[in-house]
């Protein structure tokens, strides 16, 4: 990576990615726990939280909603994507080009998913390698979805394959890897050493109660992680602002699990 090249998509060096792209790699099932969210213009809302330090989303809605949102907004532009009706192995289509994201939709980042492990992935390594490198002449910052995945891989969250898969951002010239938490804090401080310079941020995942979901963040960044993706766990809950409270306590100011809570409605139920 080059030095502060994901300036503009971080605070204070550390970066809460609001997802959403769901719509096309999970479809409408995943607003049903909150119907509201169906609408964009909801999760934009959401993003100008000062927790979040950019929205990913595809190309059509960051053409049809991003405008209204630009001052106050960054635009993180997820290039590729795949629709959850695709059966065959592992793969992904390049939704738009990096010239389009930063001239036509004002990007400040783009976003690229790599299956490493999947029948294509030379084809994906060498189309992050195009995209890549064209995201460098427009000054925008890379993220890779590090997501290896396919038929030889049984477990995608084992330690060494989450390692792997941060080293991958690194080795790939990402200035950030997304990756699925490994299960334990010494699994998380090993791919984040196995990094280098590049700042891994962790994906989000299912919704899961309050204190579940902080535990782990919490570990993740004592563990070296650089901030979180995520998608479901705050657009899924009833209160996303509560839980966007909570993770910038936890994120940014370094608060402990309980300090966050107090955030939310959770503690409170605790209490009583
Ligand atoms: P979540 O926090 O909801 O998991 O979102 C992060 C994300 O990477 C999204 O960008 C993407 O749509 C989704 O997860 C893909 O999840 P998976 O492929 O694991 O089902």
């Amino acid at each position: 990576m080059l030095p502060d090249a994901d300036d503009a998509i971080t605070r204070d060096g550390k970066a809460l990615i609001l997802a959403y792209d769901h719509g096309l790699e999970h479809g409408p099932v995943d607003f049903e726990p909150n119907p509201e969210t169906a609408d964009p213009e909801a999760i934009f809302e959401l993003a100008t939280h000062d927790a979040v330090t950019s929205v990913a989303v595809q190309k059509g809605i960051a053409e049809a909603y991003y405008p209204e949102y630009a001052d106050e907004v960054s635009l993180l532009t997820k290039l590729n994507g795949t629709s959850n009706l695709w059966m065959g192995e592992p793969d992904t289509a390049l939704n738009c080009t990096v010239d389009y994201a930063a001239e036509a939709l004002d990007a400040d980042a783009i976003g690229f998913t790599v299956y490493a492990g999947a029948n294509d992935e030379v084809e994906m390594a060498e189309e992050f390698r195009r995209v890549q490198e064209a995201a460098r002449e427009h000054d925008l910052s890379v993220v890779m979805w590090a997501y290896p995945r396919g038929q030889g891989l049984k477990n995608d969250t084992k330690p060494g394959v989450i390692s792997y898969a941060a080293r991958m951002g690194l080795e790939l010239g990402a200035d950030i890897a997304k990756v699925k938490y490994p299960g334990d804090a010494d699994a998380m401080a090993h791919a984040c050493e196995m990094s280098g310079r590049t700042k891994v941020v962790m994906s989000g995942g299912s919704k899961t109660d309050d204190r579940a979901f902080l535990t782990t963040i919490r570990e993740a960044m004592d563990a070296g992680a650089d901030g979180l993706a995520v998608g479901r766990n705050v657009f899924q809950r009833e209160n996303p602002q509560e839980i966007l409270d909570a993770l910038e306590a936890v994120i940014f100011e370094e608060a402990s699990v309980d300090e966050a809570l107090e955030h939310t409605g959770a503690a409170a139920v605790a209490d009583d």
